[in-house]
């Protein structure tokens, strides 16, 4: 038998080895407690550890985390693999993201990065299409994706939502997606609402002679979700989306595998991850949510608008540069841009994010002066002149629903 307590926790010098999980904290000390006090009791608590001296067998001490590169009120702490159950999205975070989280020993604390290690990668699937969806399930051949929530988010008849989404397909945009808060309510049920959705899709794939396909928010308690996404398929959906953070990872998991033998690709949205990532002192950052969602399987994930929307943001070019990294040959993510954006940003989103993304609008297209219609033709104008290289006020010569866009709301950053 040997003796554990918190100082066993922390070895400033030590080196991680390529097989450990390693994450990145900033962390504000409790009352009375140095940085070396408080990081060695976050790698306790979040591995084998607890409040008392503890006499363990041989062996358990292998299984301690290790705080280590302590600078200012940052510290990295490595955790050994075997810590953790392959596959067990849960368990990891219960471990890196949990009990620590409230301890009196810091005032804050903040999980801001992970580093993966092959193993754990492993044993998730991680997505089945990423990227790929842009050309395999779309026509999106060097260009962003198109993509459009109608609005009203909740309250719009079954018969009135397919409608806008005929009319957004037609004008010129890839995909129709649910709001987060739109699933199976009275105004506009779930079966109906796919149903006559994909059957407007068909007709505007046969009209624009382009792939067109609708993101099916099927996000419910785990087994109605796969009933949900049967369904989708049963239509000729090839996309489903989750509300990945109200939903929780393990049911992300297990739609996952369901989606694999559907064939189906997960759009991941957010909603509330900024309960977990606002907060510039605690929490969990998108960073990492954005990891994870990788790791469990998602093919979209929104990521911001690198400050050029309506919602705050992170570091969303950092970010997608990670989902787009490579990860041990586990496919990549494509990112989605979405809240606050219209025709008039579209050129300075790809300046600074890169085309290798989903570009989606709500207000921005349904809020146009002439219409649904008017209003996607006006916003892929936007990504065409941007891929063309041609400034939108001269394409906007030409193309009269960007202009009217143009005059609309020019260049603003909307609140
Ligand atoms: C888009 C919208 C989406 C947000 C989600 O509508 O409300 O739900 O983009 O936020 P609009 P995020 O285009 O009218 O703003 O993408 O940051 O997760
Ligand atoms: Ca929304």
């Amino acid at each position: 038998m040997t003796g554990i307590e918190y100082s066993d926790f922390l070895d400033l010098d030590y080196e991680p080895v390529d097989t450990d999980l390693v994450c990145t904290f900033t962390l504000r000390p409790g009352e009375g407690m140095s940085m070396e006090d408080a990081a060695a009791r976050v790698a306790s608590e979040s591995s084998n550890g607890t409040w008392a001296e503890l006499q363990v067998e041989a062996g358990v001490t292998e299984l301690s985390a290790t705080a280590f590169d302590l600078s200012g009120n940052t510290v990295r702490v490595a955790y050994p693999e075997a810590l953790f159950e392959p596959g067990n999205m849960p368990q990891i975070l219960s471990c890196i993201a949990g009990n620590i989280m409230g301890m009196k020993a810091v005032d804050s604390i903040r999980l801001e990065d992970c580093e993966w290690p092959e193993a754990i990668v492993e044993g998730f699937a991680g997505p089945q299409f990423g990227s790929s969806v842009a050309t395999e399930l779309l026509s999106a051949h060097g260009r962003p994706v198109t993509a459009t929530v109608p609005k009203p988010k909740v309250g719009l008849h079954t018969e009135s939502h397919a409608q806008i989404g005929y009319d957004a397909w037609m004008g010129g945009v890839d995909l129709l997606k649910d709001d987060e808060n739109l699933t199976d309510q009275v105004f506009n049920p779930f079966e109906e609402r796919v149903a006559r959705s994909l059957e407007l899709r068909d007709k505007a794939q046969e009209e624009t002679g382009e792939r067109k396909d609708y993101l099916v928010n099927i996000t419910a308690e785990t087994d109605e979700m796969l009933r949900r996404a049967e369904f989708v398929a049963d239509h000729g959906g090839k996309f489903v989306m989750v509300d990945v953070v109200t939903a929780g990872w393990a049911s992300v998991q297990t739609v996952r595998r369901r989606c694999e033998d559907l064939g189906l690709a997960i759009h991941a949205h957010r909603a509330m991850h900024a309960a977990f990532d606002r907060h510039p002192d605690q929490g969990v950052s998108m960073r990492v949510l954005a990891q994870i969602s990788r790791l469990v399987g998602v093919d979209h994930i929104h990521t911001g608008t690198a400050d050029l929307g309506k919602l705050e943001n992170e570091d969303t070019a950092g970010i997608n540069d990670w989902l787009q990294s490579d990860l041990y040959g586990m496919n990549d993510v494509l990112p989605v841009a979405s809240g606050g954006l219209h025709p008039g940003i579209v050129d300075e989103l790809i300046n600074r994010l890169g085309s290798n993304l989903i570009i989606q609008a709500g207000g921005g297209i349904h809020g146009h002066p002439d219409g649904t219609a008017a209003g996607a033709k006006a916003f892929r104008q936007s990504v065409d002149a941007s891929m063309e290289g041609i400034s939108l006020a001269e394409y906007a010569e030409t193309h009269p629903e960007l202009k009217v866009a143009l005059d609309k709301w020019g260049t603003q950053t909307p609140r």
